[in-house]
C-alpha cells in the first residue's frame, strides 16, 4: 500500500532509509489487521492473554520497568527562539535536536517492522478535527492508537484530501533511559520520540499532537487545545448543559467524566463526551464548542472499582488492553483499590510480595474504546462539538482550596486557571505529592510560553460575549489525619448540580475575596454523611493562607517576565486588595 500524498510518501521513504526496518506496513485499521497483530504479540510475549471467560478479548502488556510513565525532564519543545518555548518547557535548538534524534534513529528499526499509522484526532467529518501520521516500530503502539484515534483508511483519505498532517516519528529504540527523548518541533508540525513505549511518550496522537503541537497551532488559529474532560450534565427537568474540566494527570478527569449520581439525588444523569483532551472553538454563533479529539480512554487503573467508577469498571470488562496491572491466580487483571480478588503476580511478572511495593504499578492503565462506555454521549461525535456552559479547573490540594468557587468573570477565571496548583502524581516519573503550579493542568503539555498562553486565553473575551463561566474545584482536601474530607466520586454531582444551577441563574452565592462560594444551604447534602463543621471548612476560605498563596502566585507569574499579561497582574492585585 501507499498514498497519493507525495509529502507523506517521501517522508516514509526518508524514515525507512534512516531507520532501516526489515518491512514496512501501512495500517488500514481493520479488524483483521488488529487480530493479526495481537496474535503476533502473544507469540513474542508483548501481550499476555487474560482470562477470556471473565474478560473476553482482554490482554495485558508489561512495559519495561524503567518505562512506566511520562518523562517530563526528557520532553522538549524545539522552536527557533528559546523564548517561545518559555520557562514552562525544556527547550533545545531545532538543529541540535534534529541531529541528536537522527543519530539515535539511525538503524533503530533493523530487524523490525516499520508501521505507518494514519490517524484523525476528532470526529472524521468535523471541521475541528486534525490528522497526523505516526511511524513506529511498536505493535503495542499500533493496537493502542487504533483504540485512541480514528486510525487507518478513513484517516488516510482525509489526509489525502486536506493535504496537511502532523508527522510523528517513534521508535522504542533500546529502551535505555539515557537515550530517551520526546522532541516537539511545532514550527514544522513534527514530533520525534525514542526510547519509550509508554502511553504519553509513544502514542503520539495523544499528548504530543493533541496537546503540545495542537496548542501551538491553536494559538495562531484562534482556538484552544486543553487537558480537559468534556461531559454533559442532564438535570431532572431533562435539560443538558456541557462542561469541560481541566485537572492535572491522575487528578480525577476520567472519574468525573463518567460519574453516576448518588441515589439520593434522583433525576440527574451524566453523559461522557471525553475524559482527557478537549479542543475548544468559538462557533459561528459565538458559542464556545468542544470536541474530544480522542476515540478511546487511556485511564488510570488503580482506584477504579464498582463503587468509585461503575461506568469505567463496566467499560473495561471486555476488549481492553491493560498495561502494568497485576494478575490474580486465574489470570484476571488486578490493581490496588479493586476491592475484590487477590493479586498473585505483580506488574513486573514476579510472584506478588507486598515487600516489593504495590501489586499493580500506581500508573497502570487501561486502553478501551470510548463507545463501550454505558454513558457515552449521543453527541460525542457531533462534527460541530457540544456547547460549553462552564469550565472547571481543579487539582489535588490537601489544604487551602475550597470545594468549589466561581470566578467573577472570564478574566478573573483565567487568573484562577493560571495560578492553579496541584500535587504531583505517578503519571510522570519523579517525586509524588509535591505541590507545584500547573496552569490550566497544562504544565507538561503546553507547546509554547505560558505567558503567551495566558494572553491567548484572555483574548477570548474579545472574540465572543458568550463565554462559559469559570470554576475551581477541589475534591482532595484532607484533615489532620490525612482522611479525605469530601467523599468525592459520585458525590461530586452535588457540586456539579450547584454549577448547573448557577448557569441557569437559579441559585445564589456568597461573594468572597477569591470568588463566589456556595451558600451552605444551597449545596445538596441529602443523604450525605458529613459533619457540619467539615462542610463549613470546605465551603470557606482562610484569608491568611490565601494571602500567602496570592504572594506565591505573584512570584510565579513574574517568572514569565514580559510575557505575563498585565491584565493578569491587575486581577491578582484586585484579589490581594479584597483579601486585605
Ligand atoms: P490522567 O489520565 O492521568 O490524565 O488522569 P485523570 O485526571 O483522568 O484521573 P483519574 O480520573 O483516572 O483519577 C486518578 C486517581 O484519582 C484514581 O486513583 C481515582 O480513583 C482518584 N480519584 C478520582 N476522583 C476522585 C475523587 O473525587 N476523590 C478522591 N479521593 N479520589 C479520586
Ligand atoms: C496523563 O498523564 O495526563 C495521561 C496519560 O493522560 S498519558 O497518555 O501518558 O499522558
Ligand atoms: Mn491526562
Amino acid at each position: 500500500m501507499t498514498t497519493t500524498n507525495a509529502a507523506l510518501k517521501q517522508w516514509v521513504e526518508e524514515v525507512a532509509k534512516l531507520t532501516q526496518p526489515d518491512k514496512i506496513h501501512w495500517c488500514n485499521g481493520s479488524d483483521a489487521e488488529n487480530k493479526a497483530l495481537i496474535e503476533q504479540m502473544l507469540v513474542t510475549g508483548d501481550l499476555i492473554k487474560l482470562n477470556q471467560k471473565t474478560h473476553p478479548n482482554c490482554y495485558l502488556h508489561r512495559s519495561n520497568p524503567t518505562d512506566v510513565a511520562r518523562v517530563e525532564h526528557l520532553t522538549f519543545i524545539c522552536t527557533k527562539n528559546k523564548d517561545e518555548a518559555g520557562p514552562n518547557n525544556n527547550w533545545m535548538d531545532p538543529a541540535e535536536a534534529n541531529a541528536k534524534m537522527d543519530a539515535l534513529f539511525a538503524g533503530a528499526m533493523k530487524g523490525r517492522t516499520l508501521y505507518v499509522i494514519p490517524y484523525c484526532m476528532g470526529p472524521i467529518n468535523s471541521p475541528y478535527a486534525r490528522c497526523g501520521v505516526e511511524i513506529t516500530d511498536s505493535p503495542y503502539v499500533v493496537i493502542n492508537m487504533r483504540i485512541m484515534a480514528n486510525m487507518g483508511d478513513a484517516a488516510l483519505k482525509r489526509i489525502e484530501r486536506d493535504g496537511v498532517f502532523v508527522k510523528g516519528l517513534h521508535s522504542i529504540g533500546d529502551l535505555d533511559p539515557n537515550k530517551r527523548f520526546i522532541m516537539h518541533f511545532p514550527e514544522n508540525l513534527t514530533i520525534k520520540s525514542i526510547g519509550s513505549g509508554y502511553g504519553g511518550n509513544a502514542l503520539l496522537g495523544k499528548k504530543c499532537h493533541a496537546l503540545r503541537i495542537a496548542s501551538y497551532q491553536a494559538r495562531t488559529e484562534g482556538w484552544l487545545a486543553e487537558h480537559m474532560l468534556i461531559m454533559g450534565i442532564q438535570n431532572p427537568a431533562g435539560k443538558t448543559r456541557y462542561i469541560a474540566a481541566a485537572f492535572p494527570s491522575a487528578c480525577g478527569k476520567t472519574n468525573l467524566a463518567m460519574l453516576i449520581p448518588p441515589s439520593n439525588i434522583p433525576g440527574w444523569k451524566i453523559w461522557t463526551v471525553g475524559d482527557d483532551i478537549c479542543w475548544l472553538n468559538v462557533g459561528s454563533d459565538g458559542q464556545m464548542r468542544a470536541i474530544n479529539p480522542e476515540a478511546g480512554y487511556f485511564g488510570v487503573a488503580p482506584g477504579t472499582n464498582l463503587k468509585t467508577n461503575p461506568n469505567a469498571y463496566t467499560t473495561i470488562q471486555h476488549d481492553t488492553i491493560f498495561t502494568n496491572v497485576a494478575l490474580t491466580a486465574d489470570n484476571q487483571p488486578w490493581w490496588e483499590g479493586m476491592k475484590e480478588g487477590t493479586p498473585v503476580i505483580d506488574w513486573r511478572g514476579n510472584p506478588y510480595d507486598p515487600k516489593n511495593g504495590p501489586a499493580a504499578h500506581p500508573n497502570s492503565r487501561f486502553t478501551v474504546n470510548a463507545k463501550q462506555n454505558p454513558c457515552y454521549s449521543p453527541h460525542a461525535d457531533d462534527a460541530d462539538g457540544v456547547p460549553i456552559s462552564a469550565i472547571l479547573f481543579g487539582g489535588r490540594r490537601r489544604e487551602l482550596a475550597p470545594l468549589v468557587y466561581e470566578a467573577r468573570d472570564w478574566t478573573h477565571g483565567v487568573l484562577v486557571g493560571a495560578g492553579m496548583a496541584s500535587e504531583t502524581t505517578a503519571a510522570a516519573t519523579g517525586a509524588v505529592g509535591v505541590v507545584r503550579r500547573d496552569s490550566m493542568a497544562m504544565k507538561p503539555f503546553c507547546g509554547y510560553n505560558f505567558g503567551d498562553y495566558w494572553q491567548h486565553w484572555l483574548s477570548f473575551a474579545d472574540r465572543t460575549d458568550k463565554l462559559p463561566k469559570i470554576y475551581h474545584v477541589n475534591w482532595f482536601r484532607q484533615d489532620k489525619d490525612n482522611n479525605f474530607m469530601w467523599p468525592g466520586f459520585g458525590d461530586n454531582l452535588r457540586v456539579l448540580s450547584w454549577i448547573f444551577d448557577r448557569c441557569e441563574g437559579t441559585v445564589g452565592a456568597q461573594e468572597t475575596a477569591i470568588g463566589n462560594l456556595p451558600n451552605a444551604q444551597d449545596l445538596n447534602t441529602s443523604g450525605l454523611d458529613i459533619q457540619p463543621d467539615t462542610l463549613k471548612e470546605l465551603l470557606s476560605i482562610n484569608k491568611d493562607a490565601w494571602r500567602t498563596e496570592v504572594e506565591q502566585i505573584g512570584e510565579y507569574l513574574n517568572e514569565f517576565g514580559t510575557h505575563t499579561p498585565a491584565k493578569l497582574k491587575d486581577q491578582l492585585s484586585d484579589v490581594k486588595k479584597r483579601l486585605a
